[in-house]
């Protein structure tokens, strides 16, 4: 290791939050050189990750992710935890907006001590943004951080990406008919460890009947795992924070942190969290799915290598804008255009 990336490792082990997120941004950078030097650094830490759980939260934009993880967060680093947040929004290279939002919004998160939130890196297609939130997850967890949340908004394929990643996959819904279909719809459900209703304060009845709808549905599919079956909580994350604010002003301290969120639903959440972990752990399905995500992470990362050594190859590069004419003018079929193009890595 060169000095530089020593003092990298050295400070992400000291848990040095600058060291964390100058890692993080390394890992984010575009540059050749800056990817080979994360990629030391990182093989530095390897031994040293691994140890949180990961969460990953989705639902459709105003779900309620942003409030619901700031309140998850405060609960947890009130009872110890160190609680890192990751954000995977493929819509963020666009708008930019979402970000700023949300940093706002999980102010007081952000202030606390013991958590680190990073948003979601800029550019690139989905592929990238999700390989390098996968390498920021691996830095947090080496920096100590026992909690990972990652966040995603439902959007195109960036569920299955941040599913893909985690050891718990939570989705969280308003207590509205017409959104609850739509996640069964797409499918999403099927990747839900656990469904969340949000917002459970406005119209407790509403919420406990989403809760009815949504589990009548689960039970229509079949289980991923068999020892899980997941559960359909009504969470206020409102109402969590407001306790938490109130107890902040008291001055209680942290001996009633139980009673934190007591009625809101996130002590209950995180218990079945908590409940899931032991149940897939001594079920050896936890170590088996952490397997597999490695080994689908190679395979990413072989497809995105060979597509951009494809893509920088010269041949391909000199060639390939008359192939694509004669193919759009029908002189050549794809098939043929593919064969020759793909023949030049030979
Ligand atoms: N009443 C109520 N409002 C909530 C709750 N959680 C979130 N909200 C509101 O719903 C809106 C969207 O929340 P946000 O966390 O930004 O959703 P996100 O887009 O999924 O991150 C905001 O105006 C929040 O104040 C809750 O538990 N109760
Ligand atoms: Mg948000």
């Amino acid at each position: 290791l060169e000095p530089t990336e020593q003092a990298l490792v050295d400070g992400i082990r000291a848990r040095r939050p600058r060291a964390l997120a100058r890692a993080i941004t390394l890992v984010e950078s575009t540059r050749h050189d800056h990817q080979l030097r994360a990629t030391r650094v990182l093989d530095a830490l390897l031994a040293h990750t691994g140890h949180s759980i990961r969460v990953g939260i989705t639902g459709s934009p105003g779900a309620g992710k942003s409030t619901f993880i700031e309140a998850l967060g405060l609960y947890l680093i009130a009872q110890g935890h160190r609680v890192a947040v990751l954000a995977v929004d493929p819509t963020s290279s666009r708008s930019g907006g979402s970000i700023l939002g949300d940093k706002t919004r999980m102010q007081r998160l952000a202030q606390a001590s013991n958590t680190f939130i990073r948003p979601s890196p800029s550019g690139g297609a989905l592929g990238g943004v999700a390989e390098k939130t996968r390498e920021a997850m691996l830095f947090c967890e080496a920096a100590g951080f026992d909690v990972m949340l990652v966040e995603t908004v439902g959007v195109g394929q960036s569920e299955t990406a941040v599913a893909g990643m985690v050891d718990v996959f939570v989705l969280l819904q308003m207590p509205h008919a017409g959104d609850d279909l739509q996640a069964i719809k797409r499918g999403i459900i099927e990747l839900a460890d656990l469904v969340v209703i949000t917002k459970a304060d406005i119209d407790p009845k509403a919420a406990e009947l989403a809760q009815q709808q949504f589990a009548g549905a689960l039970s229509m599919l079949r289980s991923v795992s068999p020892c899980w079956r997941t559960p359909v909580l009504a969470v206020s994350a409102l109402a969590s924070l407001r306790d938490a604010a109130r107890l902040e002003c008291s001055g209680t301290g942290t001996g009633s942190t139980t009673r934190l969120a007591a009625g809101a639903g996130i002590d209950e959440f995180w218990a079945s969290i908590e409940r899931y972990r032991e149940v897939t752990t001594a079920a050896g399905e936890l170590q088996a799915k952490r397997q597999r995500q490695a080994v689908e992470w190679m395979w990413t990362l072989i497809d995105s290598g060979l597509r951009s050594r494809f893509r920088h190859h010269p041949k391909v590069q000199h060639d390939l804008e008359s192939v694509s004419r004669a193919v759009a003018a029908g002189s050549l079929t794809p098939a043929a255009a593919a064969c020759r193009l793909l023949g030049h890595l030979e």
